[in-house]
């Protein structure tokens, strides 16, 4: 059943999708997708491990019971799962400094001399959402998994990325089928922490609002081929922003291997690329900077059909409607 909007004024026989409005409507923004849950899936690493289920469980939970506003669970980390973090953050952080992006590199160095970021320890959500808070307004809240994409997309309106906080399973550290706190610490987090790119994010949030489901599938490839799997020219040379392949070492190989097919970003053929969730993708879209990537995102947004217009209210963490001029 669809949730439909009670107080958007439209034409009576339009139905708006229900949307939230305030930032405590993102309690509501809650529903998962099962596609690679360890308990659904038979070719999760974590499948067969009973050990593991109980854990990833234990960790489900802190999510399910938190409520906006609420001080961010603290989870102990095993040493199985440190180490597994380890061997994640001793691969990746070795092939960064050539094949990551500038925003990126400055907001990891902040991470690692202000906010415990390292080797030896998994950071925890709650002092990464008050670093986070401090430079862009970006706030965490703890998510059980994979959430739908209208949901998803609809907390970065607010600037609140929903964020896992369980770890892959220690027989796979390369590789996991689902987000998990490697792919949000590593890829995510970092360029959350840069302005420009924390407002594209926003952006894209509040362009989903209330849209249609062909509309939020668009959207949904456009976050996928841009924080996901984007890349940028920086300096003549082309580097990785997307956190999909920052957080994953054959992945972001991959990508500047000049294998794969280039093509610019552009959101009209961006939003109708067919992407890949299970192997690598075999495109990948360039941006010439963040702000022109925003600035083509804006003039995108324009063009969703949607009776009204929203605009954030960031004194009140609101979204107000307003009528279509
Ligand atoms: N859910 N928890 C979580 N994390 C994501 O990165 C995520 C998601 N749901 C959908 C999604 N990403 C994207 O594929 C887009 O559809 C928005
Ligand atoms: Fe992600």
């Amino acid at each position: 059943l669809k949730r439909v909007a009670d107080d958007v004024r439209c034409m009576p026989e339009e139905k708006v999708p229900w949307f939230p409005r305030q930032i405590k409507d993102l309690d509501r923004c809650n529903m998962l997708i099962t596609k690679f849950d360890p308990d659904m899936d038979h070719d999760h690493p974590g499948y067969n491990d009973p050990e593991y289920r109980k854990r990833r469980a234990v960790i489900s939970e802190l999510a399910f019971r938190y409520k906006q506003g609420d001080t961010l669970p603290v989870v102990e980390y095993t040493a199985e799962e440190i180490s597994t973090w380890r061997q994640v953050y001793q691969q990746l952080r070795s092939i960064y400094p050539s094949l990551a992006c500038k925003q990126f590199l400055d907001g990891l160095q902040q991470l690692e001399k202000e906010c415990g970021y390292g080797e030896d320890r998994i950071p925890q959500l709650r002092e990464v959402s008050a670093f986070l808070k401090e430079r862009t307004g970006f706030q965490l809240r703890p998510v059980a998994g994979l959430l739908s994409a209208r949901d998803f997309l609809a907390s970065l309106a607010f600037r609140v990325f929903q964020c896992t906080q369980y770890i892959r399973h220690s027989s796979a550290p390369m590789h996991s089928p689902e987000p998990d706190c490697c792919h949000e610490l590593l890829g995510h987090i970092p360029m959350l922490a840069d302005k420009e790119f924390a407002q594209f994010s926003q952006e894209i949030g509040l362009a989903s609002l209330g849209v249609s489901d062909e509309d939020i599938e668009k959207l949904s490839t456009l976050y996928w081929f841009t924080v996901e799997f984007g890349l940028c020219k920086q300096n003549g040379a082309v580097k990785a922003y997307g956190a999909g392949l920052l957080s994953s070492y054959g992945e972001l190989v991959y990508a500047l291997s000049n294998e794969p097919e280039y093509k610019p970003f552009a959101p009209e053929e961006t939003a109708v690329q067919p992407y890949q969730d299970q192997t690598y993708q075999p495109v990948y879209f360039v941006s010439e900077s963040f702000e022109d990537a925003k600035m083509k995102l804006r003039k995108y947004s324009a063009n969703i059909k949607r009776p009204f217009t929203v605009r954030y209210d960031p004194f009140t963490c609101s979204v107000e409607v307003l009528d279509q001029p």
